[in-house]
């Protein structure tokens, strides 16, 4: 049944009829969140961290019309360096399916799969959300919708610092979408430690993430949950450096009249440039830290099964 949806990886499939710890991956920050090489070195190095911590790791694509959940090594690196991919979501991942096409899966996207999976944590670098200005231009992501309706864990960084993160906190808040600050009493911004808001709930352990999501289904909750887990101080960029690169990055791409899906990976990009290459770093080590912690929650997860 499950092969008519989704094609597991023999990691993956074996990792799930045992009931052992896996964790979903997105792509969309393989084929428009980072450049190349640095994205297959660190969607490597990702699936490694997650394997340390004694989960299976699942990078989630849709490759020539089939919803791949785990992807072999070469398959990543053809993914990394293809041209044209869509960047799917929840409107088109069955668009991609039916018309065999190969995209890459966002966050919404990735929640769908890891859904149909059974994976029940998901690691990314920051989820879209409300774009400033969204008042007139009505940008809001499909990721809080999702996050409103999918019971996936979702560890990140905070929400993408380029976004109204205020108003992003107030859709999540309207959605019933749980905010956890790991470890910290401030909700994280991406790039940086601190965005000024407060995280809405605390917790300082990845079995106490997984005992409030056991708590949740038990009383029929439904949806996700965003974990928000700030970067190491070491790799962080201070608010008011990041800010000066992305008030730029917003201007040109308004100049631009970049719009829509491009409007994310056009940011990251010019912002990328601005910064000489340290935004990227950071990007780098936030993603990989969110792995680390998406692998012990898993863990905790699946201790909690048996
Ligand atoms: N995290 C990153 N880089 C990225 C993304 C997340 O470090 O590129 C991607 C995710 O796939 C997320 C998407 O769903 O950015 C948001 O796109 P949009 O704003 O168009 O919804
Ligand atoms: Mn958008």
């Amino acid at each position: 049944m499950s092969g008519e949806r989704f094609t597991p990886s023999n990691a993956v499939a074996s990792a799930l009829a045992d009931g052992r710890a896996v964790v979903a991956l997105e792509s969309t920050i393989i084929t428009h969140g980072m450049p190349f090489p640095q994205n297959v070195e660190t969607a490597v190095a990702v699936e490694e961290i997650v394997r340390s911590e004694g989960a299976v790791p699942a990078t989630i694509a849709v490759l020539d019309g089939t919803l791949r959940v785990g992807l072999e090594a070469n398959e990543l690196d053809r993914l990394a360096q293809a041209k044209n991919v869509m960047k799917l979501s929840r409107a088109d991942l069955a668009y991609a399916v039916a018309a065999g096409r190969t995209g890459s899966t966002t966050v919404a996207a990735t929640m769908i799969a890891a859904y149909l999976a059974g994976v029940r944590v998901f690691a990314t670098g920051g989820i879209g959300g409300v774009h400033r200005g969204a008042e007139t231009s009505f940008d809001i992501s499909a990721d809080l919708e999702e996050l409103a309706q999918t019971p996936v864990i979702v560890v990140s960084a905070g929400a993408k610092a380029i976004l109204d993160l205020r108003k992003t906190m107030e859709v999540l808040e309207t959605k019933g979408v749980p905010v956890v600050g790991y470890g910290t009493d401030e909700f994280p911004a991406f790039w940086s430690r601190r965005s000024g808001l407060p995280a809405p709930l605390r917790l300082d352990s990845a079995e106490a993430i997984a005992a409030f999501q056991r708590a949740r289904q038990r009383m029929g909750i439904d949806g996700g949950m965003l974990i928000g887990n700030p970067l190491d101080e070491a790799s962080e960029i201070p608010a008011e450096t990041i800010g000066a690169w992305i008030g730029q990055a917003l201007a040109d791409a308004e100049a631009g009249g970049v719009s829509g899906k491009a409007v994310t990976p056009f940011l990251l990009q010019r912002i990328f440039e601005l910064s000489d290459g340290r935004s990227l770093e950071a990007n780098i080590a936030l993603v990989k830290s969110n792995a680390r912690l998406a692998a012990r929650i898993a863990v905790a997860l699946a201790q909690g099964d048996m």
